[in-house]
């Protein structure tokens, strides 16, 4: 059971609404377009790192064709990792000069950024690392580049992660009040093991990040924000990563807010030859499966270092908006189904109100069949037409089925039954 949100936490309605959001990691680590741990991986120091600062220029990088694509993809968040594990800054930094001032490019990418996605009306949320490879004060650890360096005892002489802590705070505190009202912070990362549990990380947790008094300033700065569980003390949701429950979050038994965060492809940052490509179908039925257990989808883009969306991302952001221009309604605003109502294996429920949504992901299966609804259903529709389906209600069940749905961009077929009477 995940344990990374108290029980009482509450989110604000428009997360719970959303249900869709967009991740972006961006950094100096696309030019190397094989992954956002390049430097671990490859054991790079600062110095063999500096050539991606030197060489940084995103001259096509336009956010408002981002937000476009991503408001019209359905997602009504954005998620920017303003600072990855490599320390590197997106936005100009008064204290330090390891950012985008640094570059070629030279000017901030978090304004535009934060501005292009506000006037597409998303909410707007920073990414921001806890982990910090370049910082003279973060510890060499058994997972930092510098672990396997010939004297790593001296390496760490004199490092001091109070002063980290400071810069840490210094630079959340920067973010929180240079950009006007932020509706998401999401810290990475600290947890313990494989589910998720936040926790210590390599030794560092919430006394080496300072976390309490980081939240306290966090809430004192954006009222309302809303925080992840990565900080080594219970945030305001739970955020499992890559990872499809198979129940609905709970805490002490309560549901709780929860957001999966997913890859559009296996790596988070641009990587040019990742093939792993996730499918349209793929990931709506990701999205329609966490709604249905009352959670959200946060799908990464990693653009390439000139500031663009591969076309292999774009596409799917495309499909993805062609289904949820039939089908934004069965998502936004909705979630779990109410106790009591059930459904085949093979398909998922969502709920807002008195309208349910089932979702058939099993094809050819074309069978509606709910149960716990006898007497409670006034009508049925497919979703996409609105074309009505004939149903039968032999208690417990309500059953119908629905023509074929060939031709549909992506991979549900929804049944909406606009009226069920309580
Ligand atoms: O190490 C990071 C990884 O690069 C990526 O940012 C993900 C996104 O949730 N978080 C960490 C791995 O869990």
């Amino acid at each position: 059971m995940a344990s990374g949100a108290n029980a009482d936490a509450t989110v604000p309605a428009w997360f719970t609404d959303a249900r869709f959001g967009l991740f972006v990691h961006w950094g100096v680590y696309a030019s190397a377009a094989r992954h956002e741990w390049v430097k671990n991986y490859e054991e790079m120091t600062s110095e063999q790192y500096e050539r991606y600062l030197r060489h940084f220029d995103p001259d096509l990088y336009d956010p408002r064709e981002w937000a476009r694509r991503a408001r019209a993809a359905g997602m009504r968040y954005a998620v920017l990792t303003v600072k990855h594990h490599d320390g590197f800054c997106l936005w100009d930094s008064a204290l330090t000069d390891y950012s985008v001032a640094s570059t070629p490019h030279g000017r901030d990418l978090v304004g535009p950024f934060v501005e292009a996605f506000r006037a597409e009306g998303l909410e707007v949320g920073f990414y921001y690392s806890l982990l910090d490879w370049h910082h003279e004060d973060f510890v060499v650890d058994s997972v930092h580049p510098q672990r396997n360096a010939p004297d790593v005892a001296a390496l760490n002489e004199g490092r001091d992660m109070a002063r980290y802590r400071e810069y840490l705070h210094g630079q959340v505190r920067e973010l929180l009040t240079r950009y006007g009202r932020i509706s998401y912070l999401f810290f990475d990362f600290s947890y313990a093991d494989d589910d998720h549990k936040p926790g210590v990380w390599n030794g560092k947790g919430k006394e080496e990040w300072g976390s309490e008094e980081l939240l306290a300033t966090v809430r004192e700065l954006q009222p309302g924000i809303v925080v992840n569980d990565r900080l080594d003390v219970p945030g305001d949701l739970v955020t499992p990563e890559q990872y499809q429950p198979v129940e609905p979050m709970t805490v002490q038994g309560r549901p709780v807010p929860w957001e999966a965060c997913q890859t559009l492809n296996g790596s988070w940052g641009y990587h040019r030859d990742e093939l792993r490509e996730k499918s349209p179908d793929l990931l709506v039925r990701m999205l329609v499966d966490g709604v249905s257990k009352g959670g959200n989808l946060l799908l990464n883009v990693g653009p390439d270092a000139r500031g663009r969306f591969a076309p292999s991302a774009a596409r799917t952001l495309d499909t993805i908006a062609d289904w949820m221009e039939l089908h934004a309604r069965a998502v936004h605003g909705t979630g779990a189904a109410e106790p009591g109502i059930a459904t085949t294996a093979d398909a998922r429920l969502t709920q807002r109100g008195d309208r349910l949504y089932v979702h058939l992901f099993a094809w050819p299966l074309r069978h509606l069949h709910v149960t716990g609804l006898a007497g409670r259903v006034e009508y049925a529709q497919l979703l996409n037409d609105a074309s009505e389906v004939q149903f039968t209600e032999a208690d417990p069940s309500v059953r119908a089925y629905g023509t074929g749905m060939g031709g549909l961009p992506a991979g549900t077929t929804t049944f909406e039954l606009p009226v069920v009477r309580p």
